[in-house]
């Protein structure tokens, strides 16, 4: 029977509560399960039958995920009936530093085996663990000449908070694993990040877990710390806007049902994953066609590739802050536990995010990940008919989405990340920021009195300047529609004058300039600079009127890269040089920073593996998307930012004979009789 997207409209409540708890069943894993904490402790033992493991023996667990599964042996599992066809062989890929070589070792979970173990050679350095940036900065808090520097400056250690910051590449021809390191001060406050005290260098090296230089360079202001408190109990009054906080209450349970981590909601199914790099994975994205009376396929995979955050004042103490959050610190590493109610609305299910620290066993973020019903009160469509004679005819059905959202605090920042199941068809996928800026100390209270030609920010508070900066989160979209042979089509709009042989008053119109890329260099877009629609198109497949079915890509406000591209950071970052781009699958090009981003040369980017120039006609490709945002401060981000959002979408476009949310059923609200909203009369 011809299924049609099932909705469950919330009602709204104001007092009651309504707890789903997620529980887990033994099953076999699904090919894109995230490593279990049982797999973390086998890759371990595994490991350590080879070499001694933990810090202590110099082995170090940089990055431990799932091996990526070859592609074609988990269409054939997943497409195949009741998944009668063998999955690929389970695997872990495991970064390692072992004796200040780095080693990329493949454990295989079946053969309980390292099946593969090379050391790597190459520029750029692995992601850095939490532990190891713990121990450098407490390292720094008992080194005597930085303790004399903060005794100088009039200040007490025991305020004193030291925090981690990578390197980024200046041309330097040793890039040895070092970090620099930040030291903020207290007092009082536990606005951490509005307390900067400057003129320090003060360098760890990882591998010797040794200060390796220190300098101190000048004494300068201190941000005052009135004004930096964020926790509503220590916040004095007058409070407000006073908002009416509501509860969602859903009387017969969520829409969406949960087998391991495959969801599936209205007309939608899809894998959901963690990766220590990445964070939220979003994999297997199908939707169900009522006409073809099937799933169909739309995105292999989807998740966060790279967040490049370059701060715009070049002087010593800023220079080198060009961070790239996911590759050098973890989207995942970084990922916090989530707020019921709050960070996630009543109803919603979440997900641990589990992962390796350094010495290998597994470390436990509860609640990393959710999944709930967005009812935004927006409507999905609408008409009302008034030309029909003796008829008034309106149909109305509101929207309904499913949310699948982590936030991942990079320091200061804390980005929410949402990815959007519209029943229509549409994926949205927006990142939120918010969280505190970083703050420049400066003697000025009042813009009046700046002297510098250029202070590189807003003075946003008391000696405080918040500097400009960029947010650059780049998508990498696996998109396959209706199977994985795509090609990507670029419409121009472009103006056409009328011909004078035409009768008509009219001197110009616009008209459509359809053409299908042949390459990955003809494939890089720079948004905003022409009208024109972007897709990504199955050509082996048309709809009944001949149309090659598609999901087009609907950009959000465009921000592109504003550093010159011989600058150091921009060359690492050089994935940022255009919006969006297309290449050829290759499970080996998923992070567009390269797979090692600390310290890295650029010669690993998204931007080197397009200079391929690899053909993309009638092939598996990925798009990549980068969702920008200039940041010049304002006042208002001070002491913590109303989250900023911005994003894009995906949308079917001629993948569907007609309005897939045609037949919906209309929502009847006599079905909830015990809780009649209000404002029905
Ligand atoms: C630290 O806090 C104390 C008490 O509020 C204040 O008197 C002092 O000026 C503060 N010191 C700095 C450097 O902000
Ligand atoms: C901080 O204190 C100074 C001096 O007491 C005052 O002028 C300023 O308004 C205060 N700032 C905030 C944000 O409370
Ligand atoms: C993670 O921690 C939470 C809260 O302590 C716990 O309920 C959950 O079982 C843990 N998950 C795993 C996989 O260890
Ligand atoms: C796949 O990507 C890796 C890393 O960029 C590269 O070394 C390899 O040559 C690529 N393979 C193909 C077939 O392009
Ligand atoms: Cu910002």
């Amino acid at each position: 029977m011809a299924q049609q997207p099932q909705l469950h409209f919330p009602i709204l409540i104001f007092t009651s509560i309504f707890v789903i708890s997620f529980s887990s069943f033994i099953r076999p894993p699904h090919p894109f399960d995230p490593l279990t904490e049982s797999e973390f402790k086998l890759i371990r033992n595994v490991i350590k039958k080879k070499y001694p493991v933990g810090p202590a023996h110099r082995f170090t667990f940089q990055y431990v995920g799932l091996n990526e599964p070859d592609k074609s042996g988990v269409l054939s599992w997943h497409l195949s009936l009741h998944h009668n066809v063998t999955p690929p062989p389970r695997q872990a890929f495991v970064i390692a530093r072992e004796n200040r070589k780095t080693r990329e070792i493949v454990v295989d979970f079946s053969s309980r085996a390292i099946v593969s173990d090379i050391i790597r050679v190459g520029h750029g350095n692995p992601m850095l663990t939490i532990d190891e940036q713990e121990v450098a900065t407490e390292l720094v808090l008992k080194f005597k000449p930085f303790r004399q520097s903060i005794r100088r400056r009039g200040l007490k250690v025991s305020e004193v908070v030291v925090t981690s910051s990578t390197m980024g590449w200046f041309g330097e021809k040793d890039t040895d694993r070092l970090i620099k390191t930040i030291p903020f001060y207290l007092n009082g406050s536990v606005n951490t990040y509005l307390r900067p005290i400057e003129g320090m260098t003060i360098i760890v090296n990882l591998e010797k877990m040794k200060v390796t230089t220190f300098k101190d360079r000048f004494m300068g202001p201190l941000p005052k710390a009135n004004g930096t408190e964020y926790r509503f109990s220590k916040l004095k009054p007058p409070f407000g806007p006073t908002l009416k906080n509501s509860i969602f209450l859903q009387p017969n349970g969520p829409g969406f049902k949960i087998d391991g981590h495959v969801v599936r909601w209205a007309n939608w199914e899809f894998h959901i994953s963690f990766d220590v790099r990445a964070g939220l994975i979003i994999s297997l994205a199908s939707i169900f066609d009522i006409d073809m009376n099937k799933y169909r396929q739309v995105l292999y995979k989807g998740h966060l590739s790279e967040m490049y955050v370059p701060y715009m004042d070049p002087s010593e103490d800023w220079y080198f802050i060009t961070y790239l959050d996911c590759g050098e610190f973890g989207c995942g590493q970084s990922a916090v536990s989530l707020e019921p109610y709050t960070d996630c609305p009543a109803g919603a299910v979440f997900f641990d995010g589990i992962f390796a620290g350094q010495d290998g066993t597994p470390t436990n973020i509860s609640k990393a990940m959710c999944i709930f019903e967005k009812n935004a009160g927006d409507i999905m469509w609408r008409h009302t008919e008034a030309e029909v004679p003796g008829l008034e005819i309106t149909e109305v059905r509101p929207d309904v989405s499913l949310v699948a959202r982590m936030v991942t605090t990079v320091g200061n920042y804390d980005y929410i990340v949402d990815y959007e199941f519209k029943p229509s068809g549409a994926i949205k996928m927006e990142v939120g920021l918010t969280g505190v800026l970083e703050v420049k100390p400066v003697e000025y209270v009042h813009t009046s009195e700046i002297k510098e030609d250029d202070i590189h920010g807003t003075i946003v508070a008391d000696n405080t300047v918040g500097v400009n900066h960029d947010h650059f989160v780049t998508y990498r979209l696996d998109l396959d529609i209706d199977g994985t042979e795509n090609s990507f089509v670029r419409t121009e709009l472009v103006t056409k004058r009328t011909p004078k042989s035409v009768k008509t008053p009219r001197k110009s119109y616009w008209t459509t300039n359809r053409k299908t890329v042949k390459t990955e260099a003809e494939a890089r877009v720079k948004l905003g600079l022409r009208a024109e629609e972007l897709m990504v198109v199955n050509p082996n497949r048309l709809t009944k009127h001949g149309n090659e079915v598609g999901y087009r890509l609907f950009p959000g406000p465009v921000s592109g890269t504003l550093m010159a591209h011989d600058d150091y950071p921009q060359i690492r970052g050089a994935f940022t040089n255009y919006n969006v781009w297309i290449t050829l699958y290759n499970k080996s090009e998923v992070w567009a920073s390269g797979l090692y981003a600390d310290r890295s040369q650029g010669d690993d980017t998204l931007a080197v593996w397009s200079q391929r120039n690899r053909e993309i006609e009638k092939k598996d490709i990925v798009m990549w998307y980068t969702v920008g945002f200039h940041h010049v401060p304002c006042q208002e981000d001070f002491p913590t930012m109303p989250t900023l959002s911005s994003g894009f979408e995906l949308r079917p476009a001629n993948f569907f004979e007609q309005n897939p949310v045609l037949k919906t059923k209309p929502i009847k609200l006599s079905s909830a009789p015990k809780c009649t909203p209000k404002n029905e009369y």
